[in-house]
């Protein structure tokens, strides 16, 4: 299917789609998505109005009453079929993601690598959603649990991971048994429409429900807002700022509907005098650099023992000399754009502040220009050296900043440096000292959703729990057992007895 043709030459593409159908609204505005690659702009697409929220909705709870009567691998046959065509499409898909959020080719493709693995993931739960089976303390009694589909669920995804994270939350809740409406960040809706495309070809040969996946491209101050107070969704996972999921999670909290939230990090590599800095270095600047600083799990403090503080400085400054910036189309560059002017702004305003607060850039800092760099969304990755009470090393930048911060005597000083921020996503170690390793994982270590010996902060696999605690927001997507929040949990008690024992050894005579 030609994604981006039917995109580009569109130009102008619906803001919403129920299923299989492309709402039309036209009178409520338009973005036009500006690449951060060249500033060009890429399309247009018209803005979801009230009124494509509610169709989408009715379409959401209509396929939901269907949905979850489909036997839960007859589900997971869905996911495997769209975890195919994402696959035929790898290409095309990875380098939309490159042209409209900036990252390289590279990750860019590892994005669609991620849905794909997740959909895998998602085949194999369809035959796991495993309840458990307790001993009754009653005679002829059985006590069991089980896991029902929960209804429709709101996805709200940010720009750095457009579509990968969307598909953490949809693949497993359609395996689940849900139906699902998503709010894809407006500054990358396009990789949103092709995503939307890719599933209605697939709703369509299999005669799926309509509104079984739904997509709304609008404000979060109006369609955001609608799913968000919607009693009709009993669940939304949000993945965004700190700032942003604190008031979403409220307004959902004031229904007693049910969040998963994924929200900033502000993650710490430690490294001991006992790391193998072959493994440190490359690992630091991958955490730093890669996707230009804008994971949520990118490494933005490097806490680093006094012995080797100088040693691994000097390393840094040397990689980061090294560092190619330029197009994420082009392979041989490291790093590309950030995702608009105003993330330039925000990074330029950051360091003024960390000049005030007596840091030192001792590296990089400025903003690109000349040819190549037309967008004007293209800076330099910057080493800076602060310590972890400076206000601005206590909040997420989404930037290519990283801060050296040094510490002094055992383990136990740079894990207190490390927790004593408000984020908890990701945090990680080097060492080849077993006791330092285990400390750090340890109830008295990292106080993260994700702790890492030996390998940087970013690059989860899909595998795993995602999320993270403390302003992170303590949700977790994706792996493991996060299937858990996606579904209504049943217990269940049978009494295939003649008596009626009650529990607690209560006795009710009549
Ligand atoms: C995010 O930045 O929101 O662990 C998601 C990683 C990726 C996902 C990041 N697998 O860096």
């Amino acid at each position: 299917m030609p994604i981006l043709e039917t995109l580009s030459l569109k130009k102008k593409n619906p803001g919403a789609s129920t299923g299989t159908r492309w709402n039309t609204t036209r009178d409520n505005g338009e973005y036009h998505v500006v690449s951060p690659v060249d500033g060009t702009t890429l399309a247009s697409v018209y803005l979801a109005a009230e009124d494509d929220y509610r169709r989408c909705k009715e379409a959401a709870l209509e396929a939901f009453a269907h949905w979850r009567l489909t036997p839960p691998p007859k589900r997971g046959e869905i996911v495997r079929q769209i975890g195919d065509a994402l696959r035929a499409r790898k290409e095309p898909l990875g380098t939309l993601v490159s042209w409209e959020m900036g990252k390289s080719l590279q990750e860019g493709l590892g994005e669609v690598q991620e849905m794909i693995d997740i959909c895998d993931f998602a085949v194999g739960l369809s035959r796991q959603l495993y309840g458990r089976t307790m001993a009754s303390e009653r005679p002829d009694h059985r006590l069991f649990e089980q896991y029902h589909p929960l209804g429709v669920t709101g996805i709200i995804t940010a720009f750095n991971f457009p579509v990968a994270v969307w598909s953490w939350n949809a693949m497993i809740a359609t395996v689940c048994g849900n139906s699902c409406i998503w709010k894809p960040s407006s500054k990358t809706p396009l990789t949103a429409l092709a995503i939307q495309q890719v599933l209605a070809e697939i709703m369509h040969a299999n005669r799926l429900p309509e509104g079984l996946f739904n997509l709304l491209i609008g404000p979060g101050d109006s369609i955001g807002e609608l799913l968000l107070h919607d009693r009709d969704v009993p669940l939304v996972s949000i993945t965004g700022s700190t700032e942003m999921g604190r008031r979403a999670a409220a307004i959902v909290a004031g229904r007693l509907g049910r969040t998963i939230l994924e929200l900033g990090g502000n993650n710490a590599i430690i490294v001991t005098p006992q790391a193998n800095l072959r493994l440190a270095v490359p690992a630091i600047v991958f955490a730093a650099v890669g996707t230009a600083g804008q994971r949520c799990t990118t490494a933005r403090r490097l806490i680093l023992h006094e012995q080797i503080y100088d040693t691994v400085k000097e390393a840094l400054l040397t990689a980061y000399r090294s560092l190619r910036i330029g197009s994420p189309l082009d392979e041989t560059n490291h790093m590309g754009p950030l995702i608009d002017r105003a993330a330039v702004g925000a990074y330029q305003e950051v360091l003024r502040e960390l000049e005030q607060q007596g840091g030192t850039v001792v590296c990089g800092g400025r903003v690109l220009t000349g040819p190549g760099y037309e967008s004007g969304c293209y800076v330099e990755p910057v080493l800076a050296e602060a310590n972890n009470a400076m206000a601005v090393v206590r909040r997420e930048t989404f930037a290519p900043i990283l801060y050296l911060i040094r510490y002094e005597g055992s383990v136990e000083a740079a894990i207190a440096q490390q927790n004593d921020v408000d984020q908890g996503l990701s945090s990680a170690i080097f060492t080849d000292n077993l006791q330092e390793a285990e400390r750090f994982l340890a109830a008295v270590g990292s106080d993260c959703g994700i702790a890492n010996v030996n390998i940087g902060t970013s690059g989860a696999e899909i595998g795993g729990a995602f999320g993270g605690e403390k302003d992170t927001g303590g949700g977790r997507e994706s792996g493991s057992d996060a299937w858990k929040s996606y579904m209504r949990r049943q217990t269940n008690t049978v009494n295939y007895g003649s008596s009626l024992p009650l529990a607690q050894g209560i006795v009710f005579n009549l």
